[in-house]
């Protein structure tokens, strides 16, 4: 790989100058650096009258360790899924402005008007509308890019495309892996050392996680966002954005609901030992809002799909059962690894240490749960009650 120069605070205005898509943002009256994710460099540049853009680059290394060595072309494959995103599920992605090989950089619109949504779910901000959005989004590319919405030939085109081994081992690692071993990446508070012992030694989970981790490497039905956590979401009022879809790649459907699931456990959680009982309640309850607004939107296309001849209705009812399963399971490890492994999120660690020993204890009770129970109606009331409960 050749090198290729960085942006700074200082080179963006000349970068942008350079760029013919981005010349109307070449007199820019501020540039501020804003990424706070783990892998990248972020510049959001304003202009005089009209909306500015942001430019996201690459760096041949992971931003919160550069010891961590990882391939730019994350960068290009994020521009490549923003496109198809932006196609089958437009209004629900950033719209991609330009997309630079040599530099990895891709410039996306303007959305400094919108927050990133886990802040406001911390603050106990009420978010209406956000949860089903993003199940419409996800149902959007559960079909549009799968074999019902693209036939065999498409989707196998699609397929080969979108493969994306490097960031894929990040999850396989973080997510399905180092959690459950001795690691270094492992953080461990004194008072949850027996909680995490329970969990992570627990036959049942154990079993649990391996299946996961083997449909996540293997069940290619859809291009999934697979980083679709509450930070990788933008919003404001009637606006509902999934950003950093660097992990795209064509995985199981359920990976991004649990995505979603796992984060709003996380968010009850803090909730809950805040003493927010009812922001808490509400948090919990963006799990069936997002699922029946995936169901409905995913029944709704269910009759475009290109080859019905045996991909009958109770095809339909046996995917959507199968889903909604995955997402349980999924859901579980998104919120088991963000608080016993690498890349932990504000909601847990924002909070004074005895509180997060407690959504740490009732957080790993939950996952049990979710990674063992019958996926069934009740689903989160039970999820709810280990939420709230110490033994
Ligand atoms: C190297 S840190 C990687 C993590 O950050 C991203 O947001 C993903 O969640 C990933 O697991
Ligand atoms: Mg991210």
């Amino acid at each position: 790989m050749s090198a290729y120069e960085l942006l700074t605070v200082d080179n963006v205005p000349g970068y942008l100058a350079s760029r013919p898509a981005l010349a109307a943002f070449a007199n820019p009256v501020s540039v501020r650096e804003i990424g706070d994710g783990n892998m990248n460099i972020v510049f959001a540049v304003e202009v005089e009258g009209g909306p500015g853009v942001v430019l996201k680059q690459s760096m041949p290394y992971v931003r919160v360790d550069p010891a961590w060595p990882i391939t730019p072309d994350r960068n290009r494959i994020e521009a490549a899924v923003l496109a198809e995103h932006g196609r089958v599920a437009p209004g629900l992605v950033p719209a991609l402005l330009d997309v630079d090989h040599d530099r990895h950089v891709v410039a996306l619109e303007d959305l400094s008007d919108h927050r990133v949504w886990r802040g406001l779910l911390n603050e106990g901000v009420r978010t209406d509308g956000v949860a089903a959005d993003l199940g419409r989004y996800v149902a959007k590319v559960a079909f549009g890019t799968s074999v019902f919405g693209l036939g065999n030939y498409r989707h196998k085109a699609a397929l080969a495309a979108a493969v994306n081994p490097e960031l894929c081992e990040i999850t396989e690692d973080l997510v399905f892996t180092e959690p459950y071993i001795e690691h270094e990446h492992n953080k461990i508070l004194p008072a949850t050392k027996a909680d995490v012992a329970a969990y992570v030694g627990d036959p049942d989970v154990r079993t649990a996680i391996g299946l996961a981790k083997l449909a996540f490497m293997t069940r290619a039905e859809a291009l999934i966002h697979g980083d679709l956590h509450t930070g990788s979401v933008l919003v404001r009022p009637g606006s509902t954005r999934a950003f950093d879809v660097e992990f795209a790649f064509y995985g199981p459907v359920g990976f991004d609901l649990g995505a979603l699931w796992g984060n709003y456990v996380l968010a009850a959680a803090r909730g809950f030992v805040q003493g927010q009982e009812e922001h808490a309640r509400w948090a919990l309850g963006l799990a069936e809002e997002t699922w029946a607004a995936f169901e409905t939107e995913f029944r709704a296309l269910w009759p475009e799909r290109v080859d019905p001849r045996i991909y009958g209705d109770g095809v339909l009812e046996g995917y959507l059962a199968t889903v909604r399963k995955d997402a349980a399971v999924f859901g579980a490890a998104k919120a088991a690894r963000r608080i016993i492994g690498f890349a932990r999120v504000s909601d847990i660690e924002t909070l004074p240490e005895a509180q997060r020993a407690v959504a740490i204890r009732r957080s790993l009770r939950a996952a049990r749960h979710l990674l063992t129970a019958e996926p069934g109606r009740d689903l989160f009331d039970r999820v709810g009650g280990y939420l709230q409960a110490d033994s």
